[in-house]
């Protein structure tokens, strides 16, 4: 019987946003997200006469069959299987919108895999080989709070669960400001990002930061959690706006949106951005606050759309 494998996204509380390697995927930092349970990947692989993708019941030709296939074909390669396939997966994340589909789409497809061709592999070899189809992949192996230690080569860069079940209370209520499609994807925006004189300096607080993130996740400290998160996103987007060519993923909804948050904070309810490689803002807050800070949001934008994400679990079996 053909397995379903569900994986749902992670977002990056302290980012990864630079590539040592980029055939390997090494990344030059290492990162920590958590994994959401609103949006996730369902993938089944299957044998056919012909390589063939179909996401949400439409069959895709171009870029995105072909980069599935070629890191099918790594795949093959590395396990030393052969044979064409049948990639069926349905999305359920808005594409392309700031929320990283691609973490949920290779960590599945990663696991399809394997159940495909009955590969038994631990977790972190798993984390291994979604990391060569997406970076942020890895991390989607694991619920609640994963860390990818950035290695120095492929048997050391992976993903490891920092806390599986967290017990602290953050939300994370993903604001849809402006769905167009993303004009710089993540691979070409870290790869711009490098020529920022800020760079270096940021990859070593990127460093500190990790460190402080994981204290404040074992901590169960929301306020140092958030106030990270925010400041760590508030870097990428710098270094960003200081590449030369300078560029930016914000819109004038998001810089709007980042005031919100900043203004709803001196009001008393606390809450942080982080915001990724796209227009839209994540907000991280407690359940008390949800309802005040969807309901300002609501009231400032029109056709805004907010999903209130928690914690997701790791990558499962659905049959
Ligand atoms: C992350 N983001 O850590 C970073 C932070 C957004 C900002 O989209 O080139 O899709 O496939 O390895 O994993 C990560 O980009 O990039 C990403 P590739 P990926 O989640």
């Amino acid at each position: 019987m053909v397995k379903t494998i569900r994986a749902h996204t992670n977002i990056a509380l302290i980012k990864y946003w630079g590539k040592a390697d980029s055939h390997l995927r090494l990344p030059l930092m290492s990162s920590l997200s958590m994994t959401l349970d609103q949006f996730y990947t369902d993938t089944q692989i299957s044998a056919s006469d012909e390589d063939c993708f179909v996401l949400n019941g439409i069959r895709q030709k171009g870029a995105s069959a072909q980069r599935v296939f070629s890191f099918l074909k790594v795949l093959q390669q590395r396990f030393g299987v052969t044979g064409h396939l049948l990639v069926e997966s349905t999305n359920n994340v808005p594409t392309a919108a700031g929320l990283a589909s691609s973490s949920s789409a290779f960590a599945a497809l990663a696991g399809a895999f394997c159940a495909h061709y009955n590969i038994q592999l631990t977790p972190i070899e798993l984390s291994r080989i979604a990391r060569l189809g997406s970076g942020s992949a890895c991390r989607s192996i694991y619920g609640g709070f994963s860390v990818w230690q950035k290695g120095t080569d492929d048997k050391s860069s992976y993903a490891y669960a920092l806390d599986e079940n967290p017990q602290i209370d953050l939300q994370l209520l993903a604001v849809e400001l402006n769905t167009k499609q993303k004009r710089i994807s993540s691979t070409a925006g870290m790869k711009m990002a490098q020529s920022s004189p800020f760079f270096q300096p940021w990859l070593l607080r990127n460093q500190q930061e990790l460190e402080q993130m994981i204290s404040a996740v074992k901590a169960q400290d929301f306020t140092a959690i958030g106030n990270l998160a925010e400041l760590n996103a508030t870097e990428m987007h710098a270094v960003n706006l200081t590449a030369r060519p300078s560029f930016t993923y914000f819109e004038p909804a998001t810089i709007k949106a980042i005031k919100m948050v900043s203004e709803l904070r001196q009001n008393g309810i606390e809450c942080y951005f982080t915001i990724d490689a796209g227009p839209n803002i994540k907000i991280l807050s407690q359940l008390k606050n949800v309802k005040d800070i969807t309901n300002k949001f609501v009231t400032e934008f029109e056709n805004v759309k907010i999903i209130n994400a928690s914690f997701g679990p790791g990558i499962s079996y659905l049959n």
